[in-house]
């Protein structure tokens, strides 16, 4: 991708009076940063409190004693403030669109009434489960609104919700119940995904023969498709749901009391538990949902992600409805049955702002603009992308077929970790620069520091890596049963700050341009992957030695996979056993793991002490091997000739 200093694109007509405009944002960024106590103190007032808060922040970046607390003294419940508050008001109004997979079936809309019923129904069936405040529930769904009712049932009975990826393995959901301790999975039997269907149920019951026995199983039957039932263990939810009554006492939460775990990847180790907490984490999803989109009442919302991923917890559930907008949750793909789908939806239900990820916009974007041309897409107000930076060109087509230049685009940088929009345009306010994430949100106080000496950069421009200096309310708040980690991992590398693991350059006019990460994680198609996650994969399968695994330049996924795998001694390499491999990924993590390029490397560059030289592999498989930089420090740096020789990703 190039980077450049591009000229700002001017903000399209018709954002005159949007809700932050760029007098606005200057003045409310400087008080956020100058006056954070008071100017979170006045923002935190967007939620419903039992209890109001006294104390506003109470935040520690150091090393060593990190500790981060919002509104810590308030009480308040976060499935009121996402349905019951809305109830004087907006009883009869839509809070989900569901679009089925299938195009020919039925939408569902479900007011803010049935969400009401159906989530306190759930919250009983739950109690009657024996969930208690605080225990895990893991929750590996469909996109389909009982997910939803799932997630905000654990949040009125105080139950700490896990949702897992539904494109996950059942070693990995086996591995997300274990770490976080659940009680309960909560399932369906089977998800269909463009028209193909994936056996939730029958994987969970892989998964739940490595955990404790202990572990009870909700299953909501969507299609109907036949499964395997255990007597005991398996619990038809809907079937429940209509014997429990519909009303249950909301249970008042601490502000700091965690609202859900959501894994991720990193550069080392199995997946992280990223803690959110039910304050601070509610009142930034309100918050950044509606500036960044600016919402107003009326609008159709429609984020692509899904439920398992951040940006579907803080933009499809949480941030919307904590407003009371109206969300669209889509169970298909982009792609089926045609490349039309995305705007067919779009006219169908009038979207008004769609936020999706550029691997998607560059994929329809490869299929041609006559599938966006044949629908009519005057209800769109608003554009935005998330989950990797967007080429420019990706950009450009977005911006003139789907928007028709009248949308202005935000580029949304966020993180797991930071629960929501950390460095974005705001519609009416910051103009956009073609692959920008341009300026940060209120609050956000981001530095650029020298990757080596750790110094920070002052003055523009800048480039180096992407640190934030102070906290902001919905900002993780530990690892889940390992604060050591959770420091090591974000406050130990640059003391005082928290380390975002991106590199980022800030350009003339103070703009920041993500440059994509410096660790050992990978963003295949907005998806984060640790590179040791795929190679502890491959070396698990009997054939293979060792592996390193580094991400390479794709044109449409971002980022590609890349394996350098060394077989045992006496397996001959062939093409079949490429095909082994890949399956072998894809059923240990799932098929987002799945190596685009295999190499078969009969050595790997190492050094002295037996570290994988990581830097020459990925210059290697970046096609930009004249550029290897001293390699004197390998052990045997013949290996480096045969890689190079062999190398899989030629122009
Ligand atoms: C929300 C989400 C986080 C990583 C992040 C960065 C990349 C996300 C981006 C972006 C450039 C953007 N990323 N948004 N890079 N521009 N607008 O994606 O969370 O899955 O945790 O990934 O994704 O590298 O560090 P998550």
């Amino acid at each position: 991708m190039s980077i450049e200093n591009t000229a700002k694109h001017p903000i399209p007509a018709g954002f005159e009076d949007a809700l932050v405009n760029a007098a606005d944002y200057e003045r409310l960024y400087d008080e956020s940063i100058s006056d954070s106590e008071g100017f979170w103190a006045r923002e935190g007032k967007r939620l419903d409190w039992i209890h109001p808060y006294s104390i506003v922040k109470n935040t520690d970046f150091t090393m060593g004693q990190v500790s981060i607390k919002w509104f810590e003294d308030g009480i308040l419940n976060v499935a009121v403030n996402c349905i019951d508050r809305h109830l004087p008001t907006r009883a009869n109004q839509t809070a989900i669109i569901f679009e089925p997979d299938d195009p020919t079936a039925p939408t569902r809309h479900i007011t803010y009434a049935e969400l009401s019923d159906r989530v306190n129904r759930f919250a009983n069936v739950l109690l009657s489960q024996g969930v208690m405040r605080g225990d895990r529930v893991v929750i590996y769904m469909p996109m389909i609104p009982e997910a939803a009712y799932a997630m905000l049932a654990c949040a009125r009975i105080g139950a700490v919700h896990s949702v897992v990826f539904a494109g996950f393995s059942p070693d990995a959901l086996a591995n997300r119940i274990n770490d976080s301790g659940a009680k309960l999975v909560i399932t369906a039997d089977t998800a269909p995904r463009g028209g193909r269907r994936t056996a939730l149920k029958s994987n969970t019951d892989a998964a739940l023969l490595h955990c404790s026995d202990r572990v009870r199983c909700l299953v909501v039957k969507h299609t109907g498709d036949q499964t395997t039932w255990i007597e005991g263990r398996d619990v038809d939810v809907l079937k429940l749901m209509s014997e429990v009554s519909p009303e249950c006492p909301p249970r008042p939460m601490n502000a700091e009391d965690p609202l859900f775990i959501l894994y991720t990847s990193g550069s080392t180790g199995k997946p992280k538990g990223v803690v959110h907490t039910s304050g601070g984490y509610l009142a930034y999803a309100a918050m950044t949902f509606k500036y960044v989109f600016d919402y107003r009442d009326g609008d159709v919302f429609w984020c692509t992600a899904d439920v398992g991923w951040v940006t579907g917890h803080s933009y499809i559930l949480y941030g919307p409805l904590a407003n009371g907008a109206t969300t669209v949750m889509f169970e298909g793909v982009p792609t089926w049955p045609d490349a039309s789908r995305f705007w067919q939806v779009c006219e169908k239900h009038k979207v008004t702002q769609f936020y999706t990820a550029p691997t998607a916009i560059r994929a329809l974007m490869g299929q041609g603009p006559e599938w966006v041309d044949k629908h009519d897409l005057t209800s769109l107000r608003i554009l935005g992308t998330v989950g990797e930076p967007i080429n420019p060109e990706a950009w450009v087509w977005y911006d003139k077929h789907v928007g028709k230049g009248r949308c202005p685009i935000v580029d949304t940088w966020w993180q797991t970790e930071t629960g929501g929009h950390m460095i974005t345009s705001l519609p009416g306010a910051i103009e956009a620069k073609p692959g920008s994430a341009t300026l940060p949100f209120f609050g956000v106080k981001p530095e650029v520091l020298d990757a080596q000496t750790g110094e920070v950069l002052k003055g523009n421009p800048a480039e180096g890596v992407l640190c934030i200096a102070d906290s902001w309310p919905g900002q993780m708040r530990t690892v889940w049963g390992d604060h050591e980690r959770f420091m090591e991992t974000y406050f130990q590398q640059y003391p005082g700050y928290y380390f975002t693991g991106d590199g980022c350059r800030r350009d003339e006019d103070g703009y920041y341009w993500i440059t994509g990460r410096v660790d050992d994680v990978i963003n295949v198609s907005g998806h984060r992957m640790g590179t040791a996650e795929v190679e502890s994969a491959l070396v698990a399968h009997e054939k293979v030695a060792e592996a390193a695994v580094v991400g390479y330049p794709h044109h449409l996924k971002g980022q590609g996979i890349y394996a350098y795998v060394t077989l045992m001694n006496g397996v001959d390499p062939s093409d079949e056993l490429k095909r082994e491999l890949e399956t072998w990924v894809r059923t240990e993590i799932g098929p987002i793991a799945k190596p685009d390029l295999i190499q078969w490397a009969p050595g790997l560059p190492k050094t002295r002490s037996g570290k994988i030289m990581r830097r020459i592999l990925r210059k290697i498989a970046e096609n930009d091997y004249g550029a290897l930089g001293d390699i004197s420090t390998l052990s045997e740096p013949a290996v480096v000739e045969d890689l190079i020789e062999n190398r899989m990703n030629r122009p």
